[in-house]
């Protein structure tokens, strides 16, 4: 069973997002426990604040350490990286992060037992979180997104997908287009002409050999199109 906790000031931002499909049923099945929790609970002033201004000055807010680490003791029963258990991640998602890849969803997904996932927001973190919480530092990639929540989401989806007894199929993840290097090759159902698009017709007998061919090339033409950083 692995254990996913999610430290964020939108809480209620989880609630159904991890109530479908296999995320939905890994739950059920009891491969993960997914809970997210609200940072303010951890606050201890009176206005429960989470932020303050920056040392040194500048805009916006940034987020107190004193809450997230109270929050990740709790949560994981050790006060800095030093004493986690060896199977305890913390990840920041932050737009300075290393960029998530399907590599480190299978790291977590055979090594995590305990995954804590701390969403930033504002215009940053106290970077003694970073120093001193943090296991990993990740970004989902290098575009602007208006928190970690979303980011959250993609990490965990991609790696409960990894558990064993997740997805039907065990070899379908491990045949997945990243592992294998290639994007998918496109795909028809019926009808066979619709609106005057008609399926390759190759597609339309039983020649294996042939549809093997094709979807090789079909998918290597779509990776070259817009992936040719994945050929190289
Ligand atoms: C690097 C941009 N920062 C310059 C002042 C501002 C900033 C932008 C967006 C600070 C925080 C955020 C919120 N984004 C995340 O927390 C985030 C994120 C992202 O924006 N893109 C990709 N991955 C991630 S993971 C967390």
């Amino acid at each position: 069973m692995l254990r996913c906790d999610i430290i964020t000031i939108f809480p209620d931002f989880f609630r159904e997002v991890f109530e479908y499909g296999i995320i939905r049923r890994a739950r059920a099945a009891g491969l993960v426990q997914l809970e997210s929790h609200d940072l303010r609970r951890w606050s201890t002033d009176k206005h429960h604040s989470v932020d303050d201004r920056p040392f040194g000055g500048g805009e916006g807010m940034v987020l107190k350490p004193e809450p997230i680490f109270a929050a990740v003791k709790e949560l994981t029963g050790a006060a800095t990286r030093r004493d986690f258990a060896p199977s305890t991640r913390v990840v920041l998602l932050s737009p300075q992060g290393r960029v998530f890849s399907q590599q480190l969803a299978q790291e977590f997904a055979q090594q995590a037992s305990h995954l804590v996932l701390i969403c930033g927001r504002y215009e940053g973190i106290d970077e003694r979180v970073a120093d001193a919480l943090v296991t990993d530092e990740i970004s989902i990639g290098d575009y602007v997104l208006s928190g970690g929540e979303p980011a959250a989401v993609v990490v965990v989806d991609a790696l409960i997908r990894l558990l064993p007894g997740a997805v039907g199929n065990e070899s379908s993840t491990a045949n997945e287009s990243f592992a294998a290097g290639l994007l998918d090759c496109p795909q028809y159902t019926r009808p066979p002409e619709f609106l005057g698009l008609k399926v390759p017709e190759v597609l339309l007998h039983g020649n294996h050999a042939e549809i093997a061919r094709w979807r090789r090339e079909a998918a290597l033409k779509k990776t070259e199109r817009y992936r040719p950083d994945l050929l190289k």
